[in-house]
């Protein structure tokens, strides 16, 4: 263990300075908007504010897959929302979501139009607007709710914790990389072990739970979040490692991890989205960019 620090908590924590670090500059300990700013309004039914992180990709992969099924209904407008800008902190932003984070969805189809924060939640809204993506019968759609909130209990701990400390604190806490590496290397287990034994994360059918789970754990042992892949042995769970590649094959999915993202290979990027035909031209674009 590398040496203590000499740090002596004062009685009363006060907001004196920026903690350092990546993302340091949009951490305040006090909530609400700091300037005025409203949303853009699409064509759409249902509008998504968000970024192609793993918790907005949940909610685009969501949306396409429901398109894929057939559910019209299911349109959206996808606008960008620059987190590092400090766009969550925009009035009409905090009116969608008083948490200021990335994702969150206005539902005009309704009157007044509803308003859902927390991915989790967007994700069952989504499920019982629609009717699908969740079983039906108690005893699964138990075991289907109780994956998806497993998801949103665990994934603070990954991104939080284990990303925070391993990959964007100023400097590396060995204390505290132990800690979280541990956490996460066991709650690979737990999805290594009920993969094992079942094709998805609720059993036979391809659910919320599984969309939830993949942009995170799924991006983890495919080494596209952290670049720690090697660090935490993902390759011996061999079994999430199966479920991510075959939930990678599916065309909601490839479209879903495209939406809002700003980062990785030109051709992987939608930063905004507004219409199916968006993914061809995005294509079309950068095509004819590159020549
Ligand atoms: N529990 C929330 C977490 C959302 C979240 O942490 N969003 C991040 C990006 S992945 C964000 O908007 N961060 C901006 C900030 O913290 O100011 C959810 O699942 O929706």
């Amino acid at each position: 263990m590398n040496e203590p620090s000499s740090y002596e908590p004062p009685k009363v924590w006060k907001w004196e300075r920026e903690s350092g670090g990546t993302f340091a500059n949009i951490n305040r300990p006090i909530a609400g908007p700091t300037h005025d700013k409203e949303l853009p309004v699409g064509k759409h039914p249902l509008q998504l504010y968000s970024l192609g992180t793993p918790n907005g990709v949940k909610v685009t992969v969501m949306l396409e897959e429901l398109l894929a099924l057939g559910h019209t209904g299911a349109e959206y407008d996808a606008w960008f929302i620059q987190i590092s800008d400090g766009e969550q902190f925009g009035s009409g932003f905090v009116d969608v979501n008083p948490n200021s984070k990335i994702p969150a969805l206005m539902d005009h189809s309704t009157s007044p139009p509803t308003r859902v924060f927390e991915s989790g939640a967007i994700l069952l809204y989504l499920a019982e607007k629609f009717g699908a993506l969740m079983p039906g019968d108690p005893a699964n759609r138990a075991e289907c709710l109780s994956w998806l909130f497993w998801q949103m209990g665990s994934a603070p701990y990954l991104g939080g914790g284990f990303g925070h400390f391993y990959a964007y604190a100023p400097f590396k806490i060995e204390y505290a990389i132990d800690r979280f590496a541990m956490e996460v290397k066991r709650q690979l287990d737990v999805l290594d072990r009920r993969l094992a034994d079942n094709q998805y994360v609720c059993g036979d059918e391809y659910t919320i739970a599984d969309i939830a789970i993949w942009p995170w754990y799924g991006a983890l042992v495919a080494n596209k979040v952290y670049e720690a892949a090697e660090f935490l042995d993902a390759g011996s769970y061999t079994h999430v490692n199966r479920w991510t590649a075959q939930i990678a094959e599916r065309k909601g999915v490839q479209r879903g991890r495209m939406v809002n993202r700003s980062s990785g290979p030109p051709e992987e990027q939608l930063r905004e989205r507004h219409d199916a035909s968006d993914f061809d031209t995005s294509t079309q674009d950068k095509i004819e960019g590159e020549s």
